[in-house]
Formats: structure tokens, C-alpha cells, sequence
């Protein structure tokens, strides 16, 4: 119906959990249905600041963690103005990654920092080992205890049409329960 909101659906977890495969996927199936859908993601690379950013994540430049974890945070304020937007003209947006990575992975230097066993990174990106994952996950769990935010937990461990499956369903509720509400503020 013409004047509803959109939903922000936002798909987290650790790294290779099928993210990027499951948005495209659901941005798919929701626009077959006749769902008004975009796909957007964080870091959003193309920008300035996203070109700093991918640089970072590839090993080719420092950045001082406080300082970073700012950028990380640009990176998704340049978007709101088009966030706001989209989702009041009743478009739904799919989001591959947002805020809560950002609480989870600079969380996840700080519980390193307070751990005694230093293990070297072996992932082609920063951040891509076991250890700093799992200080991730941790995270993201104890960010799971926000009631403000609408958790829903997939196993991702499923076939990818599996998990596709339940995204798709879970996605429809939350775009008709979207659509009963009023923008409130996001969670930057
Ligand atoms: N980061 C941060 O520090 N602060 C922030 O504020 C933000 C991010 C927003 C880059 O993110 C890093 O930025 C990330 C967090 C940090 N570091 N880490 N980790 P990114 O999103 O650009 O990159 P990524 O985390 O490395 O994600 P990814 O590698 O793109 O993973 P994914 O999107 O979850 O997975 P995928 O590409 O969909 O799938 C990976 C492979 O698995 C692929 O071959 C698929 O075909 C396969 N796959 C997917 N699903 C399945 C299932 N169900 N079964 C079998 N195989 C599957
Ligand atoms: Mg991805």
C-alpha cells in the first residue's frame, strides 16, 4: 500500500557465513514477488572513505584502531540520508552487514587485547582468522540481549536453499510488521 514503510532487514554473522550469498538471494525472491527491494551493504567500498576502508581490510594501509572503527562509522552515516529515504518511499532494504559489525569487531580487538595467547592472522583479509572470529561471534551475542533490535537467529550451518528458505519467511514478516510502525531512529 502506497505510504508504508519499508523494512531494514540486516543480515549478520562471521565471516564466510553466507551474508552476501543470502542478501542477493533475498533481494531476488523479494523483488520476483512484487516487493519493492535494494540491496546495500557495509563497508560500502565505492566511497571515499570506503576506499580507505578496503584498503585497511587488504593489508595495504594502517589505521589506528579508534580511528578506523570512525571510519567504519562514516561509512555508514554518507548512506542514512539514502536509508531514510528509500525506506520512506516503502522500499525495503537488505543491508549485508551494518552497525553491529562494527560493535562486534572492534569488540572483538578489545577482548584480543585483554588475551594473554597472541596468534597470527592467516585469512587474505584483516580480521580473517579462527581466534578473532570467534571473539566476533561472542559479540554478536551479547548484542543479541538488545531487545530495541528484532534477532532472529538462522542456522547458517543449512543448505544455502534451506537458509534461503527461512530468510525469505522471515523477511516477509518483518516487512508486514514494518509496515504497521513509523520510522523510528537507526542503529548506527
Ligand atoms: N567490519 C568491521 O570491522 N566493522 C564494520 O563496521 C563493518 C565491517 C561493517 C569485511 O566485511 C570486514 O569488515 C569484515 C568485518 C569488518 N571482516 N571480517 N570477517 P565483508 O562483509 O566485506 O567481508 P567478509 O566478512 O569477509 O564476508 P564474506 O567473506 O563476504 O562472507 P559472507 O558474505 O558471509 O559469505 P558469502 O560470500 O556469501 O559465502 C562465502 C562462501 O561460502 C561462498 O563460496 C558461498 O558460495 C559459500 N556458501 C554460502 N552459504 C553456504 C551454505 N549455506 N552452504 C555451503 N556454502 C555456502
Ligand atoms: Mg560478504
Amino acid at each position: 500500500m502506497a505510504g508504508r514503510r519499508g523494512a531494514l532487514i540486516v543480515l549478520e554473522g562471521v565471516d564466510r557465513a553466507g551474508k552476501s550469498t543470502q542478501a542477493g538471494r533475498l533481494v531476488a525472491a523479494l523483488s520476483a514477488a512484487g516487493r519493492r527491494a535494494e540491496l546495500l551493504r557495509f563497508p560500502e567500498r565505492s566511497t571515499e572513505i570506503g576506499k580507505l576502508l578496503s584498503s585497511y581490510l587488504e593489508k595495504k594501509s594502517e589505521v589506528e584502531d579508534h580511528s578506523v572503527h570512525l571510519l567504519f562509522s562514516a561509512n555508514r552515516w554518507e548512506q542514512v540520508p539514502l536509508i531514510k529515504e528509500k525506506l520512506s518511499q516503502g522500499v525495503t532494504l537488505v543491508v549485508d552487514r551494518y552497525a553491529f559489525s562494527g560493535v562486534a569487531f572492534t569488540g572483538a580487538k578489545e577482548l584480543r587485547l585483554a588475551d594473554a595467547a597472541r596468534r597470527g592472522e592467516f585469512g587474505q583479509e584483516r580480521y580473517e582468522d579462527r581466534a578473532f572470529q570467534e571473539r566476533a561471534l561472542h559479540c554478536f551475542q551479547q548484542l543479541m540481549g538488545d531487545e530495541t533490535v528484532n534477532w532472529k537467529i538462522v542456522d547458517a550451518s543449512k543448505s544455502i536453499e534451506d537458509v534461503h528458505e527461512e530468510i525469505l519467511a522471515l523477511s516477509e514478516d518483518a516487512i508486514r510488521a514494518a509496515a504497521q510502525r513509523p520510522l523510528g531512529e537507526l542503529w548506527k
